[in-house]
């Protein structure tokens, strides 16, 4: 590549070296082993293979098959799941699926707001779901920062929404999804859980799991689960809500069929082949996640959010919820000043740190200059850092959040990142 396209290989060079040289803190993202990478960059690409296996529009399939089966079979394991979709191509088209599998245009969504933690496709209004659906939205306790259960159960009672989504972006607590289903159940609401930050912990056994109970969980495969960047959707067989009265037994199985509806709605509903290479590669990812190995990196990265939320703290730092029980930390400068996040953002950048700005819940600026910093442990621990590692990136931050004007201090610390990182080689012969 480096002869046949000089242009993208430069480039392609110096993404991986930024990648090799700075503290990757965006709690959504982490770095996949070799062999996910090598699933990815396969012959795959080259299939056409619309519909599902045994069942295709095009010849030629039969080891795609055998492909999308493993990569099904090994989500069944690690979830416990029915009955699973490998092939929705990202986060929002498979909640778009999802949508579009169990309700009509107008029927009601309740989600969490975004500027609370939630996600664009649970209803946002320039989302959409939005757009096509009534929405609802709940937020976080104002005094707590956490989910209160008892006022979503009360909102879910006023509203009646055909369908209650939880999980979250920015949240750095434990989800009950068990309460979830309580107030759905009572309200003769769908559940979908959408665990695309937390699906590592969940595999991991670090997180209560939404199954068997939720009727969907979606997932995208890129984040704690450490896979290529896709999604999947998990669902019961069976549709609980289904309402077959006046038809006869083919349309009621059909219409009992959540399974059927699910798939139907990936394709044909909203797409056309899938992506044999990145299911492949996702295929890989849940056989790792099926290791001892995956279980205690899940445990490892909580461990480090945990000791770098110490570690913040410890230097004068507030963090919403003052703490963390997952991935992910939200740093809240609220103290510092209004609307800083962008700024914190940007001076951490220049020190070697990669984070990302966003709102924190009841922030008095804009989501475009929003009052905190979003951060997370996955691909640090990929990289094979430990407690002492978060508990010196937790002084670092705190020294340049507190200056961040400082351009010796940021220069002095991106040396001593690349340092460290240099100790946690990515991509150089070795595994993450
Ligand atoms: N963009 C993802 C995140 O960073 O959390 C959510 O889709």
């Amino acid at each position: 590549m480096e002869h046949k396209d000089p242009e993208v290989w430069k480039h392609m060079q110096a993404e991986l070296q930024r990648q090799q040289t700075v503290l990757n803190m965006i709690p959504s993202e982490n770095y996949v082993s070799n062999t996910v990478l090598q699933a990815a960059g396969s012959v795959l690409t080259n299939k056409y293979s619309e519909g599902y296996p045994k069942k295709r529009y095009y010849q030629g399939n039969s080891h795609v098959d055998e492909i999308e089966l493993l990569a099904i079979e090994r989500a069944q394991r690690l979830f416990g799941a029915e009955h699973v979709n490998v092939q929705s191509l990202s986060g929002s088209p498979a909640n778009q699926a999802v949508f579009h599998a169990l309700l009509n245009p107008g029927d009601k969504i309740m989600g969490m707001r975004l500027d609370m933690g939630g996600h664009l496709t649970h209803g946002h209004s320039v989302n959409f779901s939005a757009r096509y659906y009534q929405t609802v939205q709940y937020g976080v306790d104002p005094e707590t920062e956490l989910l209160d259960m008892e006022a979503i159960r009360q909102l879910a009672l006023k509203e009646k929404p055909k369908i209650i989504v939880s999980g979250a972006t920015a949240y750095p607590r434990l989800i009950d999804f068990n309460a979830f289903q309580k107030i759905a159940d009572e309200v003769g609401a769908y559940t979908l859980a959408d665990i695309s930050h937390i699906a590592g912990l969940v595999a991991g056994g670090v997180h209560p799991t939404p199954f068997p109970f939720t009727d969907v969980v979606m997932t995208t495969t890129h984040k704690t689960l450490r896979g290529p960047r896709s999604a999947m959707i998990m669902c019961k067989n069976e549709d609980r809500l289904a309402n077959v009265e006046g038809l006869d037994e083919k349309q009621a199985k059909k219409e009992r069929d959540m399974a059927g509806k699910i798939d139907r709605a990936v394709f044909p509903g909203l797409q056309g082949g899938p992506h044999n290479h990145i299911t492949a590669a996702k295929a890989v990812a849940f056989g790792e996640a099926l290791t001892y190995d995956f279980r205690m990196y899940a445990e490892q990265i909580v461990k480090n959010a945990k000791a770098l939320a110490e570690s913040l703290m410890g230097n004068g730092i507030k963090l919403v919820t003052n703490g963390t029980d997952n991935h992910l930390i939200l740093i809240d400068l609220r103290p510092m000043g209004i609307g800083l996040g962008r700024d914190a953002a940007v001076a951490l950048e220049e020190a070697g740190i990669i984070t990302n700005c966003n709102t924190v819940p009841y922030d008095p600026s804009t989501p475009f200059k929003p009052s905190g910093v979003r951060i997370g442990t996955p691909s640090l621990t990929s990289q094979g850092m430990k407690e002492p590692e978060m508990r010196q990136i937790g002084e670092w931050m705190a020294a340049v959040l507190k200056d961040m004007g400082n351009t010796a201090l940021k220069q002095k610390i991106k040396e001593d990142v690349k340092e460290l990182c240099s100790r946690f080689p990515i991509y150089q012969g070795r595994e993450c």
